[in-house]
């Protein structure tokens, strides 16, 4: 017996994988959650219906969101993950000795707690280290009460629906941009050039009239819409000076120096829409 799970996050656009079995369904108090494992991809988690990250491809996303502001920053000491509750942000931030201490505000706990049961072989339990502190709570709140505290600001976000919605907001953007430290960077979870045009040229304006180097890079994800997604890179330091900083500790899967500066070269259509 077969189940094919399909996503239709587009009305107008569906993609599908092939499930094994289920590992977990439940209504938590903010979503419909669910682990599964794909024959594929391995165990994959879903959010009110719409893939969040898989084992097989979670590597281009995570490493992308992450790497590129933190060595464009070159030693970050303090982080903060907004959402992330999977624990895939958080596993790569901390490789980087340089982390004393990196947050994660994550809204809804299950996330966190079924994350590490099931994400245990991909991400071990970045949970236990000292340096990984986590709040269960509303970015909002948390950014407006630490101005200047972060050297790097991880945007690790579902799409925009509902309360999501807020997240890629012009009054997120500064809020974020408010609690870096002078230099410091953020990367968004920043959708697909084709389903989502208008949302990311409205955010790249937000970006643009806050710092003086924003960019949008792109990762190939298979079980995204599209099969990629984009992140919104948002300083006053360009994300050029990440391409002469060593890597950290430990392998990467997705990042080497070339995919790094072939993240930032947009297709023609997109590359007019957004910067023209
Ligand atoms: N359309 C799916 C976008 C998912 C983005 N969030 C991924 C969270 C992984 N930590």
């Amino acid at each position: 017996m077969s189940i094919w799970f399909t996503e239709e996050l587009h009305p107008y656009y569906r993609k599908g994988v092939r499930v094994k079995r289920v590992l977990a369904d439940e209504q938590t108090e903010y979503q419909h959650l669910q682990f599964v494992e794909t024959e594929f991809f391995g165990n994959a988690m879903i959010l009110d219906g719409i893939i969040q990250l898989t084992e097989r491809d979670n590597m281009g996303y995570h490493e992308m969101i992450v790497h590129v502001p933190m060595l464009a920053v070159g030693q970050p000491k303090r982080v903060l993950i907004v959402g992330g509750g999977d624990g895939g942000s958080l596993q790569q931030v901390l490789r980087y000795p340089s982390v004393e201490e990196a947050v994660v505000c994550e809204l809804d706990q299950r996330v966190v707690d079924l994350s590490r049961q099931y994400f245990n072989a991909s991400f071990g339990d970045p949970w236990t280290d000292s340096r990984a502190k986590l709040l269960v709570r509303d970015a909002f709140g948390y950014l407006e009460e630490n101005p200047g505290q972060f050297d790097v600001i991880i945007s690790d976000t579902t799409d925009p629906i509902g309360m999501a919605e807020r997240l890629f907001s012009d009054e997120f953007y500064k809020l974020m941009m408010r609690a870096l430290t002078p230099g410091g960077a953020a990367a968004t979870q920043c959708e697909q050039p084709f389903f989502d045009t208008e949302l990311i040229k409205q955010i790249y304006q937000s970006a643009k009239a806050l710092t003086k180097n924003p960019a949008y890079y792109y990762a190939n994800i298979p079980t995204y819409p599209g099969g990629g997604i984009g992140f919104m890179y948002v300083s006053d330091t360009p994300w050029t000076n990440g391409l002469t900083t060593p890597y950290p500790p430990g392998e990467n899967k997705y990042l080497n120096p070339d995919i790094h500066k072939a993240a930032f070269a947009l297709p023609e259509f997109f590359r007019k829409e957004l910067y023209e």
